[in-house]
């Protein structure tokens, strides 16, 4: 039952007993994301402001992309907030190409958990003042904890993640997370600098109107996703849908889980994979997606069943309201060897 004020902070502790065993390690795992959250909270909402957080570093990042000083400076803090606070033996960033061990002294750390992170999702949006994210993604390690930490404790299924979540910088700023029982959303006062719950156990309408693409890759797409979009525009019966997208994947994420609505962001002849990654966008937005009563495919498949093989791997995305995602994949099953090209 949800209190009249309840903190996150409380809220984290309080629901620290749904894991059996547990030793408090993952709530401080929490507890340190949710100190980098507000820091990075704190620098977006400068931007604009102060001359030095917009635009690019003049670097590209390992996807070769222009990293934005927000990018970089979300990614510092996320980073050292949670080697500082000792809760991880691991950190993968889309904004690195390795990953980050974390050791005690000369020694791997103890810590069981690996954090996953895209420290500043839709980072282009900064510019113009348009909302972006954080997403995060954590599992527990497979090898022994005290050994040095492997690719091997990165490159984990879906369904393994304990916990997941994302931040969304909007009007107001929302953390979103699951720990596999039911998602819950908390919204900053900025003034206090305290995270409340304000929606407890979201749930993601089973059918919505509206469907949330970059049409301008429409002649790039496969035929599946040509004739769903045709399907979502025509005149009939709750149809036409309505077209929303930001272009920030948490935003629009955000957005369709409150309302109901599909996001889809599919292979096409210009991204033979898809554009978003696996480990740091797809796993943990598809978590919450399920644990939410939505659901996340891959246009064919389940995309928390499908075992990575590299840590910046793409991924054709479909996720949002359950029944949408099943009338996408129907249309995708027309076309089976588009499936076998990404
Ligand atoms: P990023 O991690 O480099 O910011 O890219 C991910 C973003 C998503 O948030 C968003 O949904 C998508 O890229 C938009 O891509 P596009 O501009 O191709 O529509
Ligand atoms: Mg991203």
């Amino acid at each position: 039952m949800a209190k009249t004020f309840q903190t996150l902070g409380e809220f984290i502790i309080e629901n620290q007993g749904d894991f059996q065993y547990s030793t408090g390690e993952l709530s401080r795992l929490l507890s340190s994301i949710r100190l980098a959250t507000k820091i990075v909270n704190h620098q977006v909402n400068k931007a604009g402001l102060v001359e030095d957080i917009l635009g690019d570093v003049g670097e590209d990042n390992v996807q070769g992309e222009a990293q934005k000083k927000l990018d970089v400076f979300a990614n510092e803090t996320f980073i050292k907030a949670l080697i500082q606070r000792e809760v991880v033996c691991g950190i993968a960033s889309e904004e690195n190409e390795y990953f980050i061990p974390v050791t005690n002294g000369s020694n791997a750390h103890l810590s069981k958990y690996v954090v996953l992170i895209d420290p500043l999702d839709g980072s282009s949006n900064a510019d113009v003042n348009v909302t972006v994210g954080t997403i995060f993604s954590i599992y527990r390690r497979v090898t022994e904890p005290g050994t040095p930490v492997t690719l091997e404790d990165f490159l984990q299924p879906g369904n393994k993640q304990v916990a997941a979540g994302y931040v969304v910088y909007g009007l107001s700023t929302m953390l979103v997370y699951t720990t596999g029982k039911g998602v819950n959303g908390f919204t900053l006062d900025p003034n206090l600098g305290i995270f409340y719950l304000s929606h407890p156990n979201m749930q993601f309408p089973e059918d919505g109107k509206i469907y949330s693409i970059n049409e301008g890759n429409y002649v790039h797409f496969p035929q599946g996703v040509k004739d769903y979009l045709k399907y979502c525009q025509k005149s009939e019966g709750d149809r036409p849908y309505t077209s929303r997208y930001i272009g920030s994947l948490v935003s629009d994420f955000h957005r369709n889980m409150l309302k109901g609505g599909i996001y889809i962001y599919p292979s096409g002849t210009n991204n033979p994979h898809g554009k978003l990654r696996l480990l740091y966008e797809c796993n943990p937005i598809a978590f919450i997606a399920e644990q939410a009563g939505g659901f996340a495919s891959d246009g064919y498949k389940r995309i928390m069943d499908i075992n990575p093989t590299e840590l910046h791997q793409r991924v054709p995305f479909f996720c949002g309201s359950k029944n949408m995602v099943k009338d996408a994949e129907e249309f995708m099953a027309k076309y089976p060897e588009d499936n076998k090209n990404y």
